[in-house]
């Protein structure tokens, strides 16, 4: 890193690599061909294309028969506004187990529901279980450790209809859901399938649909009729202050509703398929 400590231009931001605005970027890629001195040129010419100048090939190897991976430095001569941009993000204040714990207790009085599940015929548990389990994620506990919230984790290839019947039945307040294929662009069709089939149900306003997965970003849950959306890195407490914070904006606001019933009268029959993970049922509401 040099010396000088220089402002970096908002206007014109470009990546640091040594001197402010220098645009240094380092990529990497893999060519289809054995590593030779036609290889190295057709990386440059490839490094050319994505836009960068005084390229330098710092790696050709054999990645396999008849691939070669190269590591590339560069100079990108684009740059970004940074002033202009504007992201949709989860509108939710961070908060620590603790104070989520606090907050549930003294302001709602009871344990939220939330149900959480892999569906469709994704079998990836792993990013759903990080934000349930007990131990949780990167250090952060999971929402089992909660004491105000009831949370339970259906597994995977949890079906639409499904989920939804044990919403009902166990008057969910919140259920997230985990994609993590996307092959055919499956995770939106069942994202937006699961919304169609809350919606026909009368539960869409009455349970909060949090989406997830290392695919999914807060704008693509919205697009998919969900409520909030949250993609790689997400931690257990990233999940609840947002299901407390939008718990508490809902049931500030006069007209909405608060428990989870079908629009008809009669009660779904509870699903023999899957049941929760957590063996004990707490007394709730
Ligand atoms: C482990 C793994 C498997 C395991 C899964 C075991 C299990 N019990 O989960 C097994 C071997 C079964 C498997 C199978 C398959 N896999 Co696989 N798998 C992976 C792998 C290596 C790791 C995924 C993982 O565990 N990540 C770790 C978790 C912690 O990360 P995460 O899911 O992103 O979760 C975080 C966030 O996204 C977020 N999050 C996730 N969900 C949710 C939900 C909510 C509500 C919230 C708030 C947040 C949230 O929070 C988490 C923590 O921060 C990935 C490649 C990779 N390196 O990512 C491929 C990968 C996901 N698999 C892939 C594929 C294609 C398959 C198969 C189709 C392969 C095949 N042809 O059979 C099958 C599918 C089977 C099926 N029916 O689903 C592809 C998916 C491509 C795509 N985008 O569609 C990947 C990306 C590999 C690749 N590069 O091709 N796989």
């Amino acid at each position: 890193m040099s010396g000088q400590a220089k402002v970096p231009n908002l206007k014109k931001l470009r990546p640091y690599g040594d001197i402010m605005d220098d645009g240094t970027v380092q990529v990497c890629f893999t060519l289809p061909v054995e590593p030779s001195p036609e290889a190295r040129e057709a990386a440059v010419l490839t490094a050319q294309r994505m836009g960068l100048e005084q390229i330098k090939v710092a790696t050709m190897e054999k990645a396999a028969d008849g691939f070669s991976l190269f590591v590339i430095y560069g100079n990108l001569k684009g740059s970004v506004d940074f002033t202009e941009i504007r992201v949709l993000k989860v509108e939710a204040q961070k908060r620590s187990r603790d104070e989520i714990d606090e907050l549930i207790k003294t302001k709602i009085g009871r344990k939220l529901v939330v149900l959480g599940a892999c569906t469709g015929y994704d079998a990836h548990t792993v990013g759903i279980d990080a934000i349930m389990n007990m131990k949780g994620f990167a250090g952060d506990y999971g929402l089992e450790r909660y004491q105000w919230l009831d949370a339970r984790n259906l597994g995977a290839q949890v079906l639409n209809e499904e989920l939804l019947k044990l919403a009902i039945q166990e008057k969910a307040d919140a259920i997230l859901v985990s994609k993590v294929v996307t092959q055919h662009n499956i995770h939106i069709k069942d994202f937006k399938d699961l919304v169609e089939r809350a919606e026909k149900q009368g539960l869409r306003n009455q349970i909060i649909f949090i989406a997830g997965g290392p695919r999914v970003t807060h704008p693509l849950a919205m697009e998919c009729g969900f409520d909030a959306g949250f993609g790689v890195g997400t931690k257990p407490s990233d999940v609840a202050s947002y299901i407390v914070d939008e718990y508490l904006r809902r049931n500030s606001e006069p007209g909405e509703k608060k428990e989870a019933k079908p629009k008809k009268s009669g009660k779904a029959k509870p699903t023999k398929k899957k049941s929760v993970s957590k063996s004990k049922k707490k007394g709730k509401r």
